[in-house]
């Protein structure tokens, strides 16, 4: 039987999305406990539940786990989705420390409080035509193409952790991030409208971003 497992997560998407996705991928049924920023400094405290005083929280039977990266990749792990072996996770985890370092560039523009709202959009701006994100978003591409021409997913013949990841860090940025990336562009629009996916999409209402 499966555990019972409640994710804990503000109402955005942010870094607990991807565990969602995950769950919604597979079908498998979870609670998905959405904590309002409000609401947030009553519970930050308690130990039991959020053990570093932080969110995404995975409760599996009552028990805590945090840290987004390794839920996720426990949950991949325990639904199918993290590969088939060590050469397709050696792909999924190129994928996702790519995207993570991208986010953090992210973050970084994001949490500047020296600059106002028309400086940090010029900012993001910048940073989505920098040669660095450039050369990540080239590389992702290239380790989609190794895979049925890049007509299909980063490994094998269905979605795993990799794809989820790219979709979710695209969908947090503008689009014309993929403008130079056809292959990266299908791939997004293949997760977003696969059959696992859809019906969550397409009624998912909490923001990328608050
Ligand atoms: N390394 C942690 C970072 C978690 C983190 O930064 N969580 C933020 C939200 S994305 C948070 O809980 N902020 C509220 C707080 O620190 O009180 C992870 O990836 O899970």
């Amino acid at each position: 039987m499966s555990p019972k497992y409640v994710l804990n997560y503000f109402n955005i998407q942010g870094k607990g999305e991807v565990a969602r996705l995950l769950f919604h991928c597979k079908g498998v049924e979870f609670t998905d406990n959405q904590i309002s920023f409000q609401d947030w400094p009553s519970h930050k405290s308690d130990h039991s539940r959020f053990p570093l005083g932080q969110m995404p929280t995975l409760e599996i039977d009552g028990h805590a786990v945090c840290q987004s990266a390794a839920i996720n990749s426990y949950l991949a792990e325990t639904f199918g989705l993290n590969g088939a072996n060590a050469s397709e996770r050696l792909v999924i985890n190129q994928v996702c420390e790519t995207l993570n370092d991208f986010w953090m560039d992210y973050l970084e523009v994001w949490k500047n409080k020296t600059l106002d709202s028309d400086q940090k959009t010029a900012a993001f701006a910048e940073l989505l035509v920098k040669d660095t994100t450039k050369l990540k978003f080239s590389f992702l591409e290239s380790l989609l193409k190794r895979n049925h021409d890049g007509h299909g997913y980063f490994v094998g013949d269905s979605i795993t952790l990799g794809d989820l990841v790219f979709f979710h860090t695209a969908g947090m940025v503008d689009k014309s991030l993929l403008n130079d990336f056809p292959l990266l562009t299908e791939l997004n629009n293949r997760v977003r409208h696969s059959a696992e996916l859809k019906s969550y999409l397409d009624s998912r209402s909490h923001p990328p971003m608050p």
